[in-house]
């Protein structure tokens, strides 16, 4: 196996035994196919200049197997499979529609058994592609699809589509398999797929908020009730949704871990009585919350760490694009409702939470609540009580070397406001640093995601303030990152114009340095350094 696709890829270089993440061989080259048959399917809708909107059962299974794909969101070979066959099948029935195309490898292969598949699989990796720069601008790509096809699938669930981002799908997934392509074709297929990662993001805010409301100022419990309660993790909103409905006056509690804490946000949420508070940490600290909560976890989405025993297992559930072996997976019927009773008779059985803390965390800042609150913000921002906006998006992770992000943040100058979306804020937010006239100092505007957010209040004020160039605004990004979501934010902010980005705690494995080079003349991205020299470098900028 090779894999480099997360920050915490081994040495920092690829995992090349077994994934730190807890992937093993099999999982990966599995993982490799399903790509590739992905890129086989893509060819046959751009060759055969298929109509998108004809073939949605081939869409929607598009973006679930990108999904499956990303960082520490199926561990389960045998769902793998299935859906390896799956895709072959559709492939199938739909190249015999397009006869007469003269197709690659990845678009007619066929596979007999595991070996078979395994086999192709290790033809097909990561390192299939020789020149470690045109791999690292393909893989790039993949990646930024990854993400890409996790909000648009998070968005289907809501019943909202964009058939565009479809067809750039296939045609960056085409373009792969095409070797003529150049090292400069691909950087700007790269800034396209970050064009179609802001159409993806925009989909699904206005997915979420059509459906559940714009995100308002809300301080969530982190402390625990003395009910029975089932945990939540991930970002599927509408399994919460149907979670709520269906754990209504049954006496089982619902908290929110990681990235879904933000849920507690939205109006069509939070009005739930049974949706209590947010339980932990961000992904990772679930080795040792998963164990105090006692009760059964729902993961809706990635961010699975391998659990450590027996009994931990026992109580995992999983959802949509989610997999562990072992687990109980929930399936959906035709008409998208799951049905979630066997976690509910499950919670009855086990013993509430154990508190851990205590207190509250306030969040909400999404895009619509900070313009209600601009008259406000110009006004600091022009009376020099705000003198600068940090954007501290992205990613959480098991790394030492995160522990910057906390120092950091409390080592601001006190004039500065930080807005952040996605699980880097459990690194800072229950800091209580304070606000600026009334305006917290941490902003959160909500999940990954809404890192869209962040761009369209930057979009807004640099509108507000009349400037031509948006990098003329008082705002520096130090981003974390961990897995491909984050590709595709970085990738959409590219597009947007937002220059001198800082990415940490590690630039990506997966960069070589001479992409690693274009991304640094062309855009300023940079690594991070220590926290003293790095304010330093951002306030006198
Ligand atoms: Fe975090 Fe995990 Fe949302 Fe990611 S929980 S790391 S970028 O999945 O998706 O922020
Ligand atoms: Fe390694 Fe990350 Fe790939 Fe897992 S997802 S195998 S940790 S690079």
């Amino acid at each position: 196996m090779f894999c480099y696709q997360c920050q915490e890829t081994a040495k920092g270089t690829g995992c090349e035994v077994r994934g730190v993440c807890g992937k093993n061989e099999e999982v990966a080259k599995f993982q490799d196919l399903l790509i590739y048959v992905c890129k086989g399917i893509s060819e046959i809708v751009i060759k055969s200049k298929a109509d998108v909107k004809s073939i949605s059962e081939i869409n929607h299974q598009m973006i679930k197997s990108l999904f499956i794909t990303i960082t520490n969101a199926n561990f389960d070979e045998n769902a793998i499979k299935d859906q390896i066959i799956k895709m072959i099948g559709l492939r199938n029935e739909f190249r015999e529609q397009a006869a007469g195309l003269k197709l690659s490898d990845a678009a007619v292969f066929e596979i007999t058994d595991e070996v078979s598949m395994l086999d192709k699989a290790t033809e097909n990796g990561v390192l299939s592609t020789d020149n470690e720069d045109i791999r690292s601008l393909k893989e790039m790509v993949t990646y930024g699809l990854k993400g890409m096809a996790a909000y648009t699938y998070h968005a289907l669930n809501i019943g909202k589509e964009n058939i565009e981002i479809y067809g750039f799908i296939y045609e960056a997934l085409a373009a792969e398999l095409d070797d003529s392509l150049s090292a400069d074709d691909l950087v700007a297929l790269t800034l396209k797929t970050g064009e179609f990662g802001v159409k993806a993001m925009a989909l699904l805010d206005e997915a979420n908020t059509s459906r559940y409301g714009n995100p308002e100022i809300t301080s969530v419990n982190i402390g625990v009730r003395s009910n029975p309660a089932i945990l939540i993790s991930g970002h599927d909103l509408t399994d919460l949704e149907q979670l709520l409905e269906q754990t209504k006056d049954t006496g089982v509690d619902v908290y929110t871990h990681s990235e879904m804490l933000p849920a507690h946000y939205y109006p069509e949420l939070k009005k739930y009585e049974n949706l209590v508070g947010n339980y932990g940490g961000s992904w990772w600290n679930q080795i040792t919350e998963f164990e105090t909560f006692n009760g059964p976890v729902l993961f809706t989405t990635n961010c699975i760490v391998p659990p450590k025993s027996e009994e931990i297992r026992a109580r995992i559930f999983t959802s949509g694009a989610a997999g562990y072996p072992g687990c109980i997976h929930i399936e959906e019927d035709e008409n998208g409702k799951k049905d979630f009773s066997p976690i509910i008779e499950m919670a009855k059985k086990c013993k509430p939470p154990t508190e851990i803390e205590t207190g509250n965390i306030v969040g909400g800042f999404a895009h619509n609540q900070v313009l209600a609150l601009a008259d406000k913000v110009v006004e600091a921002v022009k009376s020099g009580s705000i003198k600068k906006f940090f954007v501290m998006a992205g990613c959480d992770g098991r790394m030492k070397s995160r522990e910057y992000y906390t120092e950091f943040a409390e080592k601001l100058p006190k004039d500065t406001i930080i807005l952040t979306a996605g699980c880097a804020k459990f690194r800072y937010n229950k800091l209580n640093l304070g606000d600026i006239g009334g305006i917290p100092r941490v902003l959160d505007a909500g999940q990954c995601n809404d890192s869209y957010s962040l761009a369209v209040i930057a979009m807004k004020l640099k509108e507000v303030f009349g400037l031509s160039d948006i990098n003329e605004l008082p705002i520096a990004f130090n981003i974390a990152w961990y897995e491909q979501k984050a590709v595709i934010v970085l990738l959409a902010l590219l597009y947007l114009g937002f220059k001198n980005i800082h990415l940490g705690p590690t630039l990506p494995g997966f960069l070589s340095p001479a992409v690693a080079g274009v991304l640094v003349e062309k855009f300023g991205i940079a690594g991070i350094g220590s926290v003293e020299d790095d304010i330093n470098l951002f306030m006198n900028k």
